[in-house]
This record gives C-alpha cells, sequence and structure tokens, in this order.
C-alpha cells in the first residue's frame, strides 16, 4: 500500500488548542505529514508565537491564530483571516477543551455549563462555520477529540462526561448530515495520556495513578504522541469512506473489566 494515502501534503489543518498537550502532538503529527499547520490558543499571544516557533522548527509550515473558540463572531472573524492569509481549512481538529473535577452535587450551575460550552457547543460552532466551504469545495477532515468520557462515567467529571457523551453524538451527526458532501467526519477518543489537564490526577502516590496503571491493558499512561498516527489516519486519504467512527486510543481500557489489582 503506498503511504500516499497517509500524505497531508497541500492541505490546510485547523487544530484548536494546539499550544500544547494532546493538541500540539496531533498538530505535529498532521505537520509532520505534510499539512499546513493552523496554531490556535486563547491564552496569550506569547503561547501561540512558541508553538509556531516550535512547529517551524520541525520544517512545518506553521501559523498562529488567537481567537476564543467558544465566541462565535470571533470564530468566524478569524476564519476569514485564515481563508485570506493561509488558505481554505482542508481538516479541523476540534480539540480544545476544559475539564473541571468536582461531585456533581456540589458542582456550580455555571462552572457545569462552561465546561459544556467549551467541550460541546464551541465544536458545532467551529464545525459550522468551516463545513461551509468543505460543502463548497465538496471536501473535508473533520476531527472532534472525545474521551474516555465519552463512553464510560467517572467521580468528578459528570459535566465533562455529558459534554464528551454529547460530542460522540454530534460526531454520529455532523457525519450523517455532511458525508454527501464527501466530507468524513469522526471522532478520536483519548485513554489516559500524559499531559497538564491529567498532571493533578497523576502524582506519585495519587489513588488515581496507580489505578489507571492498573486498569488500562498496556498498563501505562499514553504518549500524546501515541495520537499522532489516530489523527493522520482520519485527516488522510485513507479514511475516505470512514464516517461517524470514534477511534480510541487507549491503551485496550475500552476493551476491558479490568482486573485486581493483586493481578499482573
Ligand atoms: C479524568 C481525566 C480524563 C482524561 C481523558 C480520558 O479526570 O478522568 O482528565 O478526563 O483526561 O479525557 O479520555
Amino acid at each position: 500500500m503506498s503511504t500516499e494515502l497517509f500524505n497531508l501534503k497541500g492541505k490546510v489543518a485547523l487544530v484548536t488548542g494546539s499550544t500544547h498537550g494532546l493538541g500540539m502532538a496531533m498538530a505535529k503529527g498532521l505537520g509532520l505529514a505534510g499539512a499546513k499547520l493552523i496554531v490556535n490558543g486563547n491564552s496569550s499571544q506569547a503561547k501561540i508565537d512558541d508553538a509556531v516557533a516550535f512547529y517551524k522548527s520541525l520544517g512545518i509550515d506553521a501559523y498562529g491564530f488567537k481567537f476564543n473558540v467558544t465566541d462565535e463572531e470571533a470564530v468566524i472573524k478569524a476564519l476569514n483571516d485564515i481563508q485570506a492569509k493561509v488558505g481554505a481549512i482542508d481538516i479541523l481538529v476540534n480539540n480544545a477543551g476544559i475539564i473541571k473535577r468536582t461531585p456533581l452535587e456540589d458542582m456550580e450551575v455555571e462552572d457545569f455549563k462552561e465546561v459544556v460550552n467549551v467541550d460541546l457547543v464551541s465544536p458545532f460552532i467551529v464545525s459550522k462555520h468551516v463545513v461551509k466551504t468543505m460543502i463548497s469545495r465538496k471536501q473535508g477532515k473533520i476531527i472532534n477529540i472525545c474521551s474516555m468520557m465519552s463512553e464510560l462515567g467517572r467521580n468528578t467529571v459528570g459535566a465533562y462526561a455529558a459534554a464528551k457523551g454529547g460530542l460522540k453524538m454530534l460526531t454520529q451527526n455532523m457525519a450523517t448530515e455532511w458525508a454527501k458532501h464527501n466530507i468524513q467526519v469522526n471522532g478520536i477518543g483519548p485513554g489516559y495520556f500524559a499531559t497538564s489537564q491529567t498532571a493533578p490526577i497523576r502524582v506519585e502516590g495519587h489513588p488515581f495513578n496507580e489505578f489507571i496503571v492498573n486498569r488500562t491493558p498496556a498498563a501505562k499512561w499514553g504518549d500524546p504522541d501515541d495520537l499522532a498516527g489516530a489523527a493522520v489516519f482520519l485527516s488522510s486519504k485513507a479514511s475516505d469512506f470512514v464516517n461517524g467512527h470514534i477511534l480510541y486510543v487507549d491503551g485496550g481500557i475500552l476493551a476491558t473489566i479490568g482486573k485486581p489489582s493483586n493481578e499482573k
């Protein structure tokens, strides 16, 4: 089989939240596969500039755009700028997300709404406006970054699970509505990865750290670079007949009920 199937040369890829963590790992994979990268963040211009410099140091053609994915007006303006300065977006990775870990009974409604707004509503906002050009160009790839919590619940992450569960179904509905335009919409469901988002539950001795290593058949936390292959696959010709699929990259967590802690 030709590696051309996975070649992204000439494609423009927007990865929201690509200044660090899983977004950066996936964006790096797309860039190294040949895509021109649109780097997005909303924290600081300095962080975006540093990320663009990092991608460029790898020989990747990268451009930074600071905008808040929950603000529809800001998204529309940014997409117009991107179109004018870089070109039409071929690949959209809706990665930007937040998490708040609080027992549901203690969670403020505003906090619940904020998590859903960032993790579920913003992929809708960005996709709704990017897809217009994809429809007119009769081609496009959209990848929504779901989660283990698209399938399973866990104490203290109820808002995040509600959002990521919804994102799984939004992915399937986008696929349903847009596949006829030769637009493939799929999801990636990361397992437990070593990032800043999981740092608080990964510290040495934290009960969750031991739990995840025991619960994961691969017996380790994922390395963010482990996600690059899934992102390239779902962004490339190799997935032109894959629609509405959530590709879990989880070391086997969803394949098992787990094992007693004293079992190897
Ligand atoms: C948590 C973790 C998870 C992971 C990931 C799993 O608190 O359970 O942060 O949410 O980050 O989403 O797929």
